[in-house]
């Protein structure tokens, strides 16, 4: 099985600078609570970083997600039956495609990244693994819609959205998607066979366990946090003094959330774009929300989205839950 290429697709501005980048960045650094999304971290370094972050002893979810997917091969494969076509939201470097692959014996794999790198390595590693299994890479962003290759036309689906990267999104942004995937799904689904959905959540617990683990002793979430400034001095032609900030993990509880900011030490000033900011000591850029979810506000933000909750695995420790879902009938509500 050959792997089709896919190539990067970044829309520059004549000086070479990622659009989207600078737009949210400017934006970002403009508002009262500074803030620039998440999904910036991933360059070359940060995307290296986060698989360092994956091993961590303090970092439990990635080792929880695949005890799941490995203890309950079984139930998985009596859930969703063979046959299925696989679709993989934002499948990165995903190691725990394998692993659900070969337990469900699906028909096709579909993976969808919005780098076409990522794409291309991964889909290479797994057609190696998987020989026998039709793999076809869509580059695309998932948080839209998407048209899924003619090839699984008429083929039942099952998404997977592993690694709880819905965690990252506030729930509103977290129900656009679901609706979403939920299009991309049903769009070619066979008649009386609607999509089902595997997703991985984090669960709520202790901040005991959850600050270290966005806070490690290595420092290397740190570094995480931090080369978001390197990527913007190289990128954006940026003067933030990065021996200025600080990597700061806080649980909001209120909203059941782990942020990430990075909190000046002192006043500065800097140029972005030239654009001129200015922080006053103690001031923070907020990088990232990490939602945690229990088995009820899973289900509620599952709902809204169009999806209703089958099944649920929890790891032995209940840090971690993997759901299965199916897409709602659109039937009169009593
Ligand atoms: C990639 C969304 C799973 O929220 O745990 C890890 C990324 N950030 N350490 C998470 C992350 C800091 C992460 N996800």
């Amino acid at each position: 099985m050959t792997v089709q290429q896919a190539l990067r697709i970044v829309d520059e501005d004549e000086a070479g600078i990622d659009k989207a980048f600078k737009r949210d960045v400017l934006k970002g650094l403009s508002e009262p609570q500074k803030a620039v999304p998440a999904r910036w971290f991933y360059d070359e370094r940060g995307s290296q970083l986060f698989e360092d972050i994956t091993r961590l002893p303090e970092y439990y979810p990635t080792r929880a997600e695949k005890e799941i997917l490995r203890a309950h091969s079984g139930d998985f494969r009596a859930a969703i039956g063979p046959g299925r076509a696989v679709v993989e939201f934002g499948s990165g470097s995903s190691a725990k495609t394998p692993l659900l692959l070969r337990a469900i014996d699906p028909s096709a794999y579909v993976p969808i990244d919005i780098s076409g790198e990522f794409l291309r390595a991964s889909a290479d590693r797994l057609a190696e693994k998987l020989p026998d299994l039709p793999i076809h890479p869509v580059e695309a962003d998932f948080t839209r819609r998407v048209t899924m290759p003619a090839e699984i036309d008429g083929t039942a689906r099952l998404g997977f959205f592993p690694g709880s990267t819905i965690g990252n999104m506030v729930p509103r942004t977290a129900v656009d998607m679901l609706r979403e995937m939920r299009a991309t799904l049903e769009a070619g689904s066979p008649a009386g066979t609607p999509p089902l959905l595997l997703i991985g959540m984090d669960r709520i617990k202790s901040r005991k366990v959850l600050i270290p683990a966005y806070d490690d002793a290595q420092g290397v979430t740190a570094a995480f946090n931090l080369n978001l400034i390197t990527r913007i001095n190289r990128e954006l032609e940026g003067t933030m003094p990065v021996d200025a900030f600080r990597h700061q993990a806080v649980w909001n509880d209120d909203i059941a959330r782990v942020e990430m900011h990075l909190e000046a030490q002192r006043d500065i000033i800097f140029t972005v774009c030239e654009r001129e900011f200015t922080m006053a000591a103690g001031d923070t850029i907020h990088t990232e929300n990490s939602h945690k979810y229990g088995r009820r506000s899973a289900a509620a933000l599952l709902l809204a989205g169009g999806w209703t909750p089958l099944e649920r695995w929890n790891d032995h420790d209940s840090r971690f839950m993997m759901i299965l879902a199916e897409a709602s009938p659109l039937r009169s509500a009593p």
